[in-house]
């Protein structure tokens, strides 16, 4: 049992229960053209963590732990794309519009492919999730518990929305849940700063949260 250095107490890792989840870092998400863009969102503040996240999927890799990755996406059909999301806002284009990078938000499209530097290699899990949280409509949780993992690292975008949310989910699921600082983004670096607070505050009511330097310490002397 490995001890992180982490907020607002210690995390203790537990080498056979611990995976790493990666949400939704998508091109729709961090390149013009894509989903956030046409949300009004400037991407540039989200693809800076590129880097950051391929270190701690690397870190992982290399101690031979667990890398569970997901997207936000929608069938071709729209069969899992309620009205209320297609509607909301007033976005430039809609989930399932053609946009420069194909149809947007849609399983299968370019723009919604997770991006080549921090692709999944064999062998890792890969969600497509139609909501913000990764638990709701996919099979991720009965994926957890057949394979006994207990405690989630997160990484990815963005840190409010699916991040947050995807935490949440998995803590009222009795997952402990850890969030690397560094790994995470949101297009409002107040909403980042607040989603830290909130998820840590309370005697880590949601969770903790962690650096990357930390985390990768933490991992590699588990
Ligand atoms: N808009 C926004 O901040 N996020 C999303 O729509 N999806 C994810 O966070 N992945």
């Amino acid at each position: 049992m490995a001890e992180i250095k982490a907020d607002p107490f210690p995390f203790r890792l537990d080498r056979g229960a611990v995976a790493l989840i990666v949400i939704d870092m998508q091109r729709d998400f961090t390149e013009e053209g894509g989903f956030g863009a046409s949300l009004g969102n400037d991407v540039t503040c989200v693809a800076k963590i590129v880097p950051d996240v391929r270190r701690l999927i690397e870190g992982f890799r290399a101690a031979g732990l667990p890398v569970i990755h997901t997207m936000e996406c929608h069938r071709p059909d729209l069969s899992d794309l309620p009205r209320a999301k297609r509607e909301r806002g007033n976005p430039r284009l809609r989930i399932g519009d053609e946009g420069p990078m194909g149809r947007i938000l849609i399983a299968g499209e370019a723009g919604t492919a997770i991006l080549p530097e921090l692709a999944p290699v064999d062998g890792e899990t890969v969600i497509e999730k139609p909501g913000k949280g990764a638990f709701h409509a996919t099979p991720l949780d009965d994926i957890l518990k057949e394979r006994r993992i207990a405690q989630l690292v997160f990484a990815g975008v963005t840190t409010e929305v699916c991040v947050q949310t995807t935490m949440r989910e998995a803590n009222d699921r009795g997952y402990e849940c850890l969030l690397v600082e560094e790994a995470t983004a949101s297009y409002f670096p107040e909403f980042k700063a607040a989603t830290l607070a909130m998820v840590r505050a309370q005697g880590a009511i949601v969770g903790w949260t962690a650096h990357l330097a930390d985390v990768l310490r933490g991992i590699a002397h588990a």
